[in-house]
C-alpha cells in the first residue's frame, strides 16, 4: 500500500495553541518508519499551508479565526481530492476543523468514482455545531455539520459540492455533546454509539455492524481519529480531555478490525497537542494505532472479511 503523509499544522480551530506541532510530533514519533516496517511504501508530502485569508465576520461574535480556518479548509479540500486518487492519504493534524476539508475533498473523489462515501468518526465529541450554535466559537466543533451539508456555512466556509449523507456517518466514543448537537443527533439518522454502548456491547460488535454496511454498499471509508476518543489516562496530549474514553486495547481493536476489513481509503489523525504530551507517549500511541490500521499484529491470523 502507498501511504501518503500530509501534514496539516492547523491550530486556529482549537482554543489552546499547540496542534500546529502535531505533524512534527507524528514524524518524530516515527510514523514513516513504522509503516515502512510493515512493508508499505511511504511518501511524506510535507505540510500544507492555507489559501489566502479573507477576513470574515459572522453575526455569532464568539467565533474565532473564521477567515483563517476557511482558508485552511479550502486548501485541505483541494489536497484531499488530489491525493485520494491512489494510495492511502494520512492527514496529520492539526485540530479537527481540518476534517471539514479532508472529508469535502474525499467526498468529491468518491462522487467522481461513483461510490458512496462513509465516515467513521472516533471522538469524544460530535463536532456538530453550526456557526450559529457554537457557544465556544472554536471551529473544531463544527466540521461534521459542514460536511453533512447543514445550513449556515454558505458564504463563510468554501461551497460544498458533495455533502456526506447523514446515514453514512457513524460516531463511536461520544461522551461530550452540547444541547444544540444533541438536538441534531436526535433529528437525523447519524449512527451514534456513545461510551455506554461500548460498555454494554463491546466496540467490536458496534464497528462490525457499520463495516458490514460500508462493504455491502461498496463504499469508500474515511476514518477520522480524534485523540480525545481515547481515555486521557493513555492519551493526555489533547486540549479537550474528557474522562471515560476508549481504552488502549479498544482503540487498537478498532484499528485492527479496520485493517482486516480492507475498506479504509483515507485517515485523519487530529487534535494531537504535543505541548501537552508526556515524553511523546500520545504521539507514539497514534503511530502505533496507525500501524495497527496498516496491518501490524501480534500473531499472524487469516484476514477475515466483515
Ligand atoms: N462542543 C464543544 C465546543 O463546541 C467542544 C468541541 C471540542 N471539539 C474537539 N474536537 N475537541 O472533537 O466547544
Ligand atoms: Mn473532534
Ligand atoms: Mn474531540
Ligand atoms: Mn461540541
Amino acid at each position: 500500500m502507498l501511504c501518503k503523509l500530509i501534514g496539516i499544522p492547523l491550530q486556529e480551530g482549537a482554543s489552546r495553541l499547540g496542534c500546529e506541532m502535531g505533524p512534527s510530533a507524528l514524524r518524530v514519533a516515527g510514523l514513516e518508519t513504522a509503516l515502512r516496517e510493515l512493508g508499505h511504501e511511504v511518501l511524506d508530502f510535507g505540510n500544507l499551508s492555507p489559501s489566502g485569508v479573507v477576513d470574515k465576520h459572522h453575526p455569532n461574535r464568539a467565533i474565532r479565526n473564521l477567515g483563517t480556518v476557511a482558508g485552511w479548509i479550502d486548501a485541505i479540500a483541494e489536497a484531499a481530492y488530489s491525493e485520494s486518487g491512489e494510495g492511502l492519504p494520512i492527514f496529520m493534524g492539526g485540530d479537527h476543523a481540518l476534517s471539514a476539508g479532508t472529508v469535502a475533498g474525499v467526498a468529491r473523489r468518491a462522487a467522481e468514482e461513483d461510490k458512496p462515501l462513509f465516515v467513521l468518526w472516533l471522538d469524544a465529541h460530535s463536532d456538530l455545531h453550526s456557526l450559529d450554535s457554537t457557544a465556544s466559537g472554536n471551529l473544531h466543533g463544527v466540521p461534521v455539520a459542514y460536511f453533512t451539508g447543514r445550513s449556515g456555512f454558505e458564504g463563510y466556509f468554501p461551497p460544498l459540492a458533495f455533502p456526506v449523507p447523514t446515514s453514512n456517518l457513524c460516531m463511536i466514543g461520544i461522551r461530550s455533546v452540547d444541547p444544540a448537537e444533541r438536538a441534531v443527533l436526535a433529528s437525523t439518522d447519524i449512527t451514534v454509539f456513545d461510551m455506554r454502548d461500548i460498555d454494554e456491547h463491546g466496540v467490536a460488535a458496534l464497528l462490525r455492524r457499520f463495516l458490514d454496511r460500508v462493504s455491502a454498499a461498496g463504499g469508500r471509508l474515511h476514518v477520522s481519529l480524534d485523540v480525545d476518543f481515547l481515555d486521557p489516562a493513555v492519551a493526555p496530549a489533547v486540549g479537550t480531555t474528557v474522562p471515560g474514553g476508549a481504552t488502549f486495547r479498544e482503540a487498537h481493536l478498532v484499528m485492527e478490525m479496520l485493517h482486516d476489513s480492507g475498506l479504509v481509503t483515507s485517515l485523519d489523525l487530529v487534535e494531537l497537542n504535543p505541548f501537552l504530551d508526556e515524553r511523546g507517549r500520545t504521539a507514539t500511541l497514534l503511530v502505533d494505532l496507525t500501524a495497527s490500521l496498516l496491518g501490524r499484529q501480534v500473531l499472524d491470523r487469516p484476514t477475515r472479511s466483515f
